[in-house]
């Protein structure tokens, strides 16, 4: 065994990633349920994608489940995306679904791991780069370490088409948008709204119906959606991250195909 050997073999073919990555159709921010979800269906379709994820692992708020009861509710209309990704769920009571969230988490990112994404976790997306007249194209990164370490190094940028924000309940990009250039997003202030108080049913609908681009070359998937738009929180049920992260991949790929004809 030669330790030069295994940190070359480490350091090559990291580098080797890290640089192709540079230039990407989608980047997502968060490794949580939405942006594995958006990550997963998106390379499926043999589109190019990164996500970013800043802590060590990627999940989220999903291995904690409720409380630290490690188990999540999904409810019958996202049944067919656990089908998908082959999570087991019990039903509780007519369409309120049950699943274990540590198979949950470790099967996302898997199963998207594998369909083509990559993750890079350990970095943090502290700004974005803004080009073609007034359009996100791109993610400025930094190692999560130098902000911990509060130290003064100076970040690398990425370009990619499009960025999808599922960086949960702070909907950071979004907030760096409407700090950086004005109060320009698509809510009703312009603003992020900040999200409100807790009700399951309004919040799942909500989140889906507002899975959209929020400023150009920018969507928002999970809930970033319901910080953004000034929606309702809804604790432990998850699908609606996971139909928004879907549904985020999907207008990706649509908003894709219309720029490339
Ligand atoms: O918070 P998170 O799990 O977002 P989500 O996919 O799911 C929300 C649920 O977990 C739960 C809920 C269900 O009703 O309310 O909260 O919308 O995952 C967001 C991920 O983004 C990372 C963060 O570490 C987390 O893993 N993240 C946040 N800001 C940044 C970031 C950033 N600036 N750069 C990189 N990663």
């Amino acid at each position: 065994m030669d330790e030069i050997t295994i940190s070359k073999a480490i350091i090559d073919s990291y580098i080797k990633e890290l640089l192709d990555f540079t230039d990407v159709d989608v980047a997502i921010v968060g490794a949580g349920p939405s942006g594995l979800v958006a990550g997963y269906y998106l390379a499926k379709k043999g589109i190019k994608t990164v996500i970013y994820e800043r802590r060590l692992s990627v999940g989220g708020g999903m291995w904690g489940g409720g409380m630290m009861f490690n188990r999540i509710v999904v409810q019958a209309e996202a049944k067919g995306i656990l089908e998908e990704f082959g999570i087991t769920a019990k039903e509780y009571e007519k369409d309120y679904y049950v699943a274990d969230s540590m198979e949950a988490v470790s099967t996302l990112c898997s199963r998207t791991v594998k369909a083509g994404a990559r993750i890079f976790n350990l970095l943090t997306a502290e700004d974005v780069m803004i080009r073609e007249g007034d359009r996100v194209a791109g993610l400025v990164l930094n190692w999560s370490a130098v902000g911990l370490a509060n130290l003064h190094v100076d970040p690398l940028a990425m370009k990619s088409k499009l960025v999808i924000d599922a960086t949960g309940h702070d909907a950071e990009v979004c907030r760096i948008v409407a700090r950086k250039i004005g109060p320009k997003l698509r809510t009703t202030t312009g603003e992020v709204i900040g999200e409100k108080s807790m009700w399951a049913e309004v919040g799942e609908r909500e989140l889906i119906n507002n899975t959209r681009e929020v400023y150009p070359g920018l969507l928002a998937a999970g809930m970033a959606v319901n910080a953004v738009f000034g929606l309702p929180r809804m604790g432990a049920i998850f699908g609606g991250m996971l139909l928004s992260g879907k549904k985020a991949a999907e207008l990706a790929a649509e908003m894709l195909e219309q720029r490339s004809e």
